[in-house]
């Protein structure tokens, strides 16, 4: 739950109060609560439960002491070489797109793994696995962000970068740029710590990468969380421009105000498109809203959206503008009612030509997160979504109802069900595979089951096991 990193703030930064949560302990699952409500119970190797102590930070609020510079092993196997692309996703620059995914594992710190793409798709066979030393990928117990991170091109050398909060001991999380390059990631391929603007408080959730001023560089945002119950306290968004330095430094920085900010979400990367940011309300484990920013810094009319800790962006309808879905991703907090409280039970779709006229599709029993992609390639997205045990994706302009079929998880301690993870098209054939994991409430499982599932074929099944 969202809760232990905003409490994670608050402590470090002295603010004692806290939203609607009460002096209580961290809320209790509720029955049909979705992943967000992931820190449910710490992770018992997570970063929630070993909260760094405050370093003091200087006037500019970047950290008083550098991060300890991190070794990263990669492991790698079958990696296709490649001499560079300008697909925001290609890792290895071989003109096809790669997916970016992360595990956990037991006896191990969590690791991402790179699944390269294609002609015949992803092969869980064609990876490399990163794992940093003694560094944590930070996702305070669960955060969803860290599932699937972002890549784009920081550096602007042809190959897509993957930017990683990572936490060292006894520090707090850090911003790095994992370095592509022609056989993917390198062992010397970390970057030094980000510098951020008021980083400890900046550095608590994943960025969200896109060209925000439009300049075709790839830039960086990260919410600022608004740390105080009324929205008050100045929380917004920085955005980090690029292109960035190899030792990790952004060509200039902006911060921007958005009260009740807690994270950001971009839409998808096109060459000579601007992109719109989505800055988030913090939540106790209840929906809450957003604000869509179609520029940032602003200089257009913004939106703000109704309730949903879900939020998917793509073209739905095909008419060129980016379209924006919210979610209820089943999460619920512990006041009284919460078995309600918040609930929409729906996917809220926001068109980029009407955006404050919005479409609304129930859906039952509704949770999890959303995740757009054009699976038939008919030319618009589709969305996949989670409707109690099922898995769907909504077509032909989210009018068709498909299921994704049978995603039998491994029996375990604790319940798993099937979530989409990411979509995109790795074999280039103009339609996007699905990728899917079983997914529990805390840590593990161990191994992680995956999926790449494809509206046109079978699907490929593989486990973490040996990555
Ligand atoms: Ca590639
Ligand atoms: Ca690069
Ligand atoms: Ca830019
Ligand atoms: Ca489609």
């Amino acid at each position: 739950m969202r809760s232990s990193r905003l409490r994670a703030g608050l402590a470090l930064t002295g603010v004692l109060a806290l939203c609607a949560c009460g002096p209580g302990p961290a809320p209790a699952p509720s029955p049909q609560a979705g992943p967000s409500t992931a820190a449910l119970s710490p992770s018992p190797a997570g970063p929630s439960t070993a909260v760094p102590s405050p370093s003091p930070a200087g006037p500019s609020g970047t950290p008083a002491s550098p991060s300890p510079p991190v070794s990263v092993s990669v492991p790698a196997r079958e990696v296709p070489r490649g001499t560079g692309s300008t697909l925001t996703d290609d890792v290895n620059g071989d003109g096809y797109a790669d997916a970016v995914i992360v595990s956990e594992r037991r006896e191990r710190n969590r690791f991402l793994t790179v699944l390269y793409g294609s002609a015949g798709g992803l092969d869980p066979e064609r990876r490399t696995v990163v794992e940093a030393g003694d560094g944590v990928l930070w996702t305070s117990g669960g955060s969803w962000r860290a599932r699937r991170p972002d890549t784009a091109d920081l550096d602007g050398d042809g190959f897509a970068d993957i930017p990683v909060l990572l936490r060292t001991e006894g520090d707090w999380p850090a911003l790095r740029i994992l370095w592509g390059g022609p056989l993917g990631p390198a062992e010397d391929g970390l970057s030094p710590v980000v510098p951020v603007p008021d980083a400890e408080r900046v550095t608590s959730d994943w960025p969200a990468a896109g060209d925000f001023d439009g300049d075709g560089h790839a830039d960086l945002a990260l919410g600022i969380p608004d740390l105080s119950a009324s929205g008050s306290d100045g929380g917004g968004y920085v955005l980090l421009h690029g292109p960035f330095g190899r030792e990790g430094a952004p060509r200039d920085t902006y911060v921007g105000q958005s009260p009740r900010t807690w994270w950001v979400v971009a839409d998808r990367m096109a060459p000579g498109r601007r992109n719109m940011l989505v800055v988030h309300d913090g939540d106790d484990g209840e929906q809450t809203g957003a604000v869509i920013l179609p520029r940032v810094p602003p200089a257009a009319r913004t939106y703000r959206l109704g309730p949903g800790n879900a939020i998917a962006t793509g073209d739905f309808d095909g008419d060129g503008t980016v379209d924006v879905a919210v979610g209820d991703d089943g999460g619920r907090n512990d006041e009284p009612g919460y078995e309600t409280l918040g609930e929409t039970g729906a996917v809220t779709v926001h068109y980029g030509r009407a955006p404050e006229t919005p479409v609304v599709m129930r859906v039952p029993r509704i949770r999890g997160k959303l995740t757009a992609g054009d699976v038939d390639g008919d030319g618009r997205d589709d969305l996949v979504l989670q409707s109690g045990d099922r898995v769907e994706v909504r077509t032909h302009g989210l009018s068709t109802t498909r299921t994704l079929g049978e995603l039998p998880c491994p029996p375990g301690k604790l319940p798993q069900f099937p979530v989409a993870v990411r979509a995109g098209d790795y074999d280039r054939d103009g339609r996007a595979e699905v990728l899917l994991n079983c997914w529990s409430y805390i840590f593990g499982p161990d191994p992680q089951r995956w999926w790449m599932w494809r509206a046109d074929g079978p699907g490929v099944r593989f486990d973490t096991t040996g990555f």
